[in-house]
Order: C-alpha cells, then structure tokens, then sequence
C-alpha cells in the first residue's frame, strides 16, 4: 500500500451525493436484460423509457490491499411489473472479502446468496447497518416510494465478478403481492 494522504467527503443523505473524488456509475433499465423476472414487462417498459434504475457515486482510492473502497447508491423507485427495481449484483473476484452496507434513506432489501444456495434477505432501513460476509453474493432493491440510499464499504482490491449473477440470478426474489413487498423463494 502507497502512502495515501487523509482526506474526507461529504455525503447528502437525501440524495446519496458525495462531493469529490466520486466516479458516477449509472446504471438504466437496459443494463440489466434478463434479469427481472417478468421479461414481458421489461421488454414492454424497455420499448417505452429507458429509465435509471440507480446511480452509484464511488469515492476513489486505490484498488489495493489495505485500501478501503466506499460509495453510495440510489436506487430510485419503480417495478418492472410486480418485481422492484435492482442492483444486478455481484460476488466479489477476491472471494473472500466481506462488505458493511448502512442505509441513509428510504425502503429496501439486501439480498445475498452463496454459492451452494443458501440465501439471506434483510430489511434495509435508516439506521441499519448490515453485514456481508466473504462468499456472500450480495443486490440490493427499493422497495419502497422514494429513492433508497445507501453507503457501502469493502476492501478495494476486493473486484465485482457479475458472470454467475448474469446466468443464474438470485435465489430470492421482492415482488409487490397485496400492494406490499413480499420475499419469495
Ligand atoms: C454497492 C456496492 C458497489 C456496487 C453497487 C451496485 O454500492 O456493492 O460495489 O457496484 O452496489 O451494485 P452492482 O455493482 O451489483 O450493480
Ligand atoms: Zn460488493
């Protein structure tokens, strides 16, 4: 690890936004094909708006061994038919690397899996913070009327790998039954 000077940020709890040195990820309707249950829906939704599905504001450091990595993310409100608007997901390359998310603002899930299918969901409120250990896939949703954010660190040299997400999914699944969200298996 390279000698880094301190600095510091600050974040807008309402929106998610970091001041710099943030790098914006953002990520629409069409980035994440074949992922939401319903295909219909999202074909229909796809041929109308590609809207964002959620903004990802990263604030810089090396991707080293050492470094810590950190972001918000907003997820904005929406459902591709009954099924809530999403993070693709990911394991982490370097598979052994936990992360901690705490939620700022608004209604969520944090879903996670692991490879030989066991799989968790938690409730993401202001004020919760959660854990997520080393081999747990990890998305998160909105499900509720206003954007849903929240900060997330993890070790920085940790890497995204999307290749079992993109073919399998997630295990669970937060739809809208009875106009409230429900955890299916
Ligand atoms: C969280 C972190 C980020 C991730 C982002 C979006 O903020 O885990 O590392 O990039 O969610 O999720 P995804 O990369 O799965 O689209
Ligand atoms: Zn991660």
């Amino acid at each position: 690890t390279k000698l880094t000077f301190p600095f510091k940020v600050d974040i807008d709890f309402a929106t998610g936004h970091v001041t710099a040195p943030a790098k914006v990820l953002t990520r629409r309707l069409s980035d994440l094909q074949g992922l939401f249950m319903d295909s219909a829906a999202y074909e229909q939704m796809l041929s109308r708006e590609n809207p964002v599905l959620y903004d990802v504001y990263e604030i810089q450091v090396p991707e080293e061994a050492g470094h810590l990595a950190s972001c918000t993310t907003v997820i904005y409100p929406g459902k591709v038919g009954k099924e809530y608007f999403f993070t693709k997901g990911h394991f982490h390359t370097i598979e052994e690397t936990a992360e901690i998310y705490t939620c700022l603002r608004g209604e969520g899930y944090l879903l996670m899996m692991t490879r030989d299918g066991r799989s968790r969901a938690i409730k993401m409120t202001p004020g919760v913070s959660a854990y997520i250990p080393p081999y747990w896939a990890h998305r998160t949703l909105n499900c509720g009327g206003e954007p849903f954010v929240f900060y997330g660190v993890w070790p920085a040299d940790a890497g995204h790998d999307y290749a079992a997400i993109l073919d399998k999914g997630f295990k669970q699944r937060v739809m809208e039954v009875d106009g409230k969200p429900a955890v299916t298996e």
